[in-house]
C-alpha cells in the first residue's frame, strides 16, 4: 500500500482547531490525540486498541513523525486508512496540518480518527488539534517522577495509560506514586496500567474508551 506523506505547515492559527472540531462533528467522527515520549509505546498501544475496536468502529489513523513513515507502514499493515504526517523537525502536530489531512479521509465512513502525536512529553500538550479525546501514555522505564516534572501533559489529558507494566520487576517504578501525583493534578481523569506487549490491562482500557466513544458520538458538544 502506498503511504501518503504530508509536510507540516508551521503557521499557527488558533481558530483552526475549532474549525477541525466543527468539521468532525458534522461527520460524526471523533479525533483521538495519542501523546507521550519517544518509545513510550504509542504505536504498540494503538495496534492493540485497533485490534480490539475495529469490529465495532470504522477507524483511521494519522501517524505523526518528525521524519520517516515507519509507523504509518505498521498501521497500513492493519488494513485501516492511514496517512503519515512528517513535521520536518517540529516537535508537535498543529491543527492546520490536521485540517489539510482530513480531506484525505472519507469522514462519513469513519467513526474514530486516531492521531499518533510526535514523541515528546512537553510540546504536543500545548497544541489543541481539534481532538475530542486526549490519551497520554507513560511507560515504566521513563520513571515515576514524570507527572510532577512534566505536569501539563498529565493535567490536560482525559486518560493516562501507564504502559510496559510487564517490566515493572526490573525498574524502581512506584505505580502508586504515579497514581497519587496524577490524581493531584487531574483528579477526574482515569488511569490504566497496561502492557501492549502481553495485553494485560488492555480490556479495561478498551471498555473505558468504548463508553467514552458512545457518549461523545451521541453528544459531541
Ligand atoms: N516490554 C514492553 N515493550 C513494549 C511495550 N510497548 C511497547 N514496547 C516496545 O517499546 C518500543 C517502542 O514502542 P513503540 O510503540 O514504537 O513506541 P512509540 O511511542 O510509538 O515510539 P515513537 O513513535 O518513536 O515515539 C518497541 O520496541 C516496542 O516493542 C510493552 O508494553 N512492554
Ligand atoms: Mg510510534
Amino acid at each position: 500500500m502506498e503511504i501518503k506523506v504530508y509536510h507540516q505547515i508551521m503557521d499557527w492559527n488558533e481558530d483552526v482547531s475549532s474549525q477541525v472540531r466543527q468539521t468532525l462533528k458534522e461527520h460524526q467522527t471523533l479525533l483521538v490525540n495519542i501523546m507521550g515520549s519517544p518509545g513510550t509505546g504509542k504505536t504498540s498501544l494503538l495496534k492493540a486498541l485497533i485490534h480490539s475496536l475495529k469490529d465495532q468502529y470504522s477507524i483511521g489513523i494519522i501517524e505523526g513523525d518528525i521524519t520517516t513513515a515507519i509507523d504509518a507502514r505498521a498501521m497500513a499493515a492493519l488494513d485501516i486508512p492511514s496517512v503519515e504526517l512528517n513535521t520536518d523537525g517540529a516537535c508537535h502536530i498543529e491543527a492546520m496540518s490536521i485540517q489539510k489531512i482530513l480531506t484525505d479521509f472519507d469522514l462519513d465512513s469513519l467513526d474514530i480518527l486516531f492521531v499518533e502525536n510526535i514523541g515528546n512529553l512537553v510540546c504536543p500538550a500545548e497544541f489543541d488539534i481539534g481532538e475530542s479525546l486526549r490519551i497520554t501514555i507513560l511507560s515504566v522505564p521513563e520513571g515515576d517522577d514524570k507527572v510532577v516534572k512534566y505536569p501539563l501533559m498529565f493535567t490536560d489529558t482525559d486518560c493516562l495509560v501507564v504502559n510496559k507494566i510487564d517490566v515493572l520487576p526490573y525498574f524502581d517504578f512506584d505505580i502508586d506514586r504515579i497514581k497519587k501525583d496524577y490524581q493531584g493534578v487531574n483528579p477526574k481523569a482515569p488511569m490504566f496500567s497496561v502492557s501492549a506487549k502481553t495485553n494485560e490491562g488492555i480490556d479495561s482500557l478498551v471498555a473505558h474508551l468504548k463508553e467514552k466513544f458512545e457518549t461523545l458520538l451521541h453528544d459531541p458538544s
